[in-house]
């Protein structure tokens, strides 16, 4: 089964927190400050690479986390920075955020990467909270959290030519003379089942054609391999249609021709408009007095298409066809239009800022008020609940964003119970 869709979990590292530490001298009782930043979290990373071809990895393996930022330490020393993850996807896979639905990233050439899941900031020690009224600062800020999203990867390869036919026509022997690749090749259907990619090099340049499974009838609805394969050929620039131009399994070549024409056109116009030509493979089982390529020939022509003889497995007549996939190659590239035209693409700004950051909620459940927020989460991590000018910044931060007032409109009195992420607190006027 061709696995080119898979829906994962990316965790990125959380930041390591700020220290707080106290230089330690002989005869010298509570030193300075001395806690250094927690480390950066590491970065969800995605990285194309040519030698991949399907997203097998992630068929079993669904949760992928970057390492944290360490917490700072004593002395200013920073915490390690969190090593980045990075996922080796095939070329040709697109990156979508699922909340949003949006596309993330479409990785198309080798090595491209896209960072999809940042990690967090580290905190800063409480060297940085020294100031001349707060001599001995007994708090630190609390790294970043981590983010957390699921993506979906669907992969639509990438190739400049693709080769499409019958089953057994003779596709992959085919890729095999042309390229370095070495796809199975056997003498029966569907021997291909997975798409294969390979490199032609010629003319001092190269490009990358790809062996799909064979078309039968009905494979745009899902019969055989079906669609799965075909949407691996909607992003090629070049077909080859290949054909057994022998009619070896009893068939004519010209219906077969015209049969795969159906499969392409139904599954999308876009295929047909694609600039095509067409492999007569096969020719060595012709027998001497036969027209059947002559009739062939002609026919096709008449539909506007080149046709070129080939023996796949003697190379006969490779070379001429590789050159004709290359003319129509570099027309192509030459009147490239954007494939991305109406697609929506991820805010990666917007996702950097988060927009309920400051907001902090609150909620009332029997006589007890509860506040929650993303970032009161974090200030809330760095307070210490021993340390007066610790919490004291914590009430600042409760009051400015709106809660205390929001909490007497809904009844808060002097003695009331204040909860926060499970720490509860008497409210007090004057505080
Ligand atoms: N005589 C002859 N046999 C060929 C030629 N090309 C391919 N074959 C044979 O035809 C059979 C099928 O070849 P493949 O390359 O596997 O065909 P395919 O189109 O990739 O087949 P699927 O992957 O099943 O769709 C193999 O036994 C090949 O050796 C040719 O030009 N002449
Ligand atoms: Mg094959």
């Amino acid at each position: 089964m061709l696995v080119d869709r898979a829906r994962i979990k990316i965790v990125s590292g959380k930041g390591g927190n700020g220290a707080v530490t106290f230089r330690r001298e002989p005869f010298v009782p509570e030193g300075g400050p001395d806690g250094g930043d927690g480390g950066k979290g590491g970065d969800v990373i995605f990285r194309a690479n040519r030698n991949l071809t399907t997203l097998m990895d992630f068929k079993y393996r669904k949760k992928f986390k970057a390492e944290d930022g360490q917490d700072g330490m004593r002395k200013k020393c920073f915490g390690k920075n969190g090593e980045d993850l990075i996922i080796d996807v095939p070329v040709g896979t697109m990156i979508i955020d699922e909340e949003t639905g949006l596309l993330m990233a479409d990785l198309i050439t080798d090595g491209q990467t896209v960072t999809a899941a940042k990690g967090g900031k580290g905190g800063k020690g409480n060297v940085h909270y020294k100031s001349s009224v707060r001599q001995a600062p007994d708090f630190a800020e609390a790294g970043d959290f981590a983010k957390e999203r699921f993506v979906i990867l669907e992969l639509k390869m990438i190739a400049d030519v693709g080769l499409v036919g019958f089953p057994n026509v003779g596709k992959s022997s085919l890729l095999s003379v042309s390229t370095n690749a070495k796809p199975k090749i056997e003498n029966y259907h569907f021997t291909t089942i997975e798409p294969n990619l390979g490199v032609v090099e010629i003319s001092d340049t190269e490009f990358l054609m790809a062996d799909i499974a064979g078309i039968i009838e009905g494979a745009h609805n899902g019969q055989g391999l079906g669609l799965d394969f075909l949407k691996h050929i909607e992003r090629t620039r070049v077909l080859i249609h290949v054909v057994d131009v022998s009619g070896s399994e009893g068939r004519d070549p010209k219906d077969d021709f015209e049969k795969i024409m159906k499969e392409l056109g139904e599954y999308s116009p876009k295929m047909l408009k694609k600039p095509m030509i067409v492999c007569a493979n096969k020719t060595d089982l012709i027998p001497p007095d036969s027209t059947i390529y002559d009739e062939f020939k002609e026919y096709i022509n008449a539909r506007g298409y080149d046709v070129y003889p080939v023996s796949a497995p003697a190379k006969k007549g490779v070379p001429e066809l590789l050159y004709a996939a290359l003319a129509k190659l570099n027309e192509v590239r030459e009147n490239e239009v954007d494939e991305y035209e109406g697609v929506e693409w991820f805010d990666f700004e917007k996702d950097d800022i988060d927009k309920d950051y400051r907001v902090v909620n609150v909620d009332k459940k029997n006589g007890v008020f509860y506040l929650s927020g993303t970032q009161l989460h974090k200030i809330f991590d760095s307070t210490n609940f021993n340390d007066t000018t610790s919490l004291r910044y914590l009430y600042k931060y409760i009051e400015k964003s709106g809660a205390i007032s929001k909490m007497k409109e809904m009844g808060l009195k002097e003695g009331d119970t204040v909860s926060i992420y499970n720490y509860e607190m008497e409210y007090i006027e004057e505080f």
